[in-house]
């Protein structure tokens, strides 16, 4: 058992190398809101909270997607540690790798592709592994990361074609070493991952799988920016344009470049360098999926 204080002191050395990383690549830090007009609805069956704010509906961050779309529009290259709320399902406890409040280290860089952005995810993971094994002993890390497509795994696995890859397969995904999953079918994602031009069937995006079944590292890919694209797919996907209005007119007002990032959850992270049990062990005040606390 690793005492509690050595965890968070591992995720303190994990923040230091990931501040470090980006700062020598001419990153720029952002906050994040925690409230917003508008959050990220790809949430994979969890719900968004929202707050009433001088009597109307405000929302509360789920993920910082449309914000980092624009500060890197603006800025070029940013990242944050960004707090997330997300109303997981009290089942979703089983799964050891849910909370419904977490940190995120979100990246976004303008005019880049998903491959771009894959290849600062994986000097990322390298770099912060390495930087904390100087810090505290380790067990040993495979680095080597390993590529499917989408298709090539839904065909391996059995699992119907356009449906997610559920959580409970990741770890049947997961081998000695990272896997990146690519290419996700249209509508299996949420609507701001980027349809490619030439074969419309599918994302450029990308999920990143844990080695030894600790589940999902990371998502992302690129982004679609265009009004009328971006308009077309919230209704494909049978969601309300009028929820996404505020971002709808910065899109319209073309202040949103091409973009490509991803983003990482600071827990599981921390969960999966420590090689702990649950996600809960990760965090000093853990917000369990349905239990009121402290
Ligand atoms: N952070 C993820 C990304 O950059 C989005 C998410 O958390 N849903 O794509």
């Amino acid at each position: 058992m690793i005492a509690k204080k050595e965890v968070i002191t591992v995720q303190n050395y994990i923040l230091d190398a990931t501040r470090r990383f980006f700062r020598e690549r001419d990153f720029l830090e952002i906050q994040s809101p925690i409230i917003s007009s508008v959050t990220d609805p790809g949430l994979r069956g969890a719900e968004i909270a929202s707050i009433d704010y001088y009597g109307e509906r405000m929302k509360v961050t789920s993920s910082m997607i449309f914000h980092k779309q624009l500060a890197a529009s603006v800025y070029g290259k940013v990242f944050s540690i960004s707090p997330n709320v997300r109303l997981e399902s009290k089942e979703r406890r089983e799964t050891k790798k849910h909370l419904s409040e977490f940190r995120q280290i979100e990246v976004e860089v303008a005019f880049s592709s998903y491959r771009d952005v894959m290849k600062i995810a994986e000097d990322l993971f390298r770099e912060i592994i390495k930087n904390v094994g100087k810090k505290i002993k380790l067990r040993e890390f495979n680095m080597d990361f390993k590529e499917y497509s989408y298709k090539e795994i839904v065909s391996k696995y059995g699992i119907e074609y356009g449906e997610e890859i559920p959580c409970d397969m990741e770890k049947e995904v997961s081998e000695d070493c990272f896997v990146w999953i690519t290419e996700y079918p249209y509508g299996s994602r949420g609507f701001y991952d980027k349809t490619d031009e030439k074969n419309p069937e599918f994302l450029r995006d990308f999920d990143l799988i844990y080695p030894d079944g600790f589940g999902e590292a990371s998502s992302g890919g690129e982004r679609e920016y265009e009004y009328e694209k971006v308009r077309k797919k919230i209704i494909d996907l049978g969601l309300d344009p009028e929820d996404f209005r505020d971002y709808l007119d910065i899109l319209r007002s073309g202040k949103i470049k091409p973009t490509a990032g991803f983003g990482i959850g600071l827990e599981r992270l921390t969960r999966f360098i420590c090689g702990l049990e649950s996600v809960e062990e990760a965090t000093l005040f853990p917000k369990v999926p349905g239990v009121i606390s402290f």
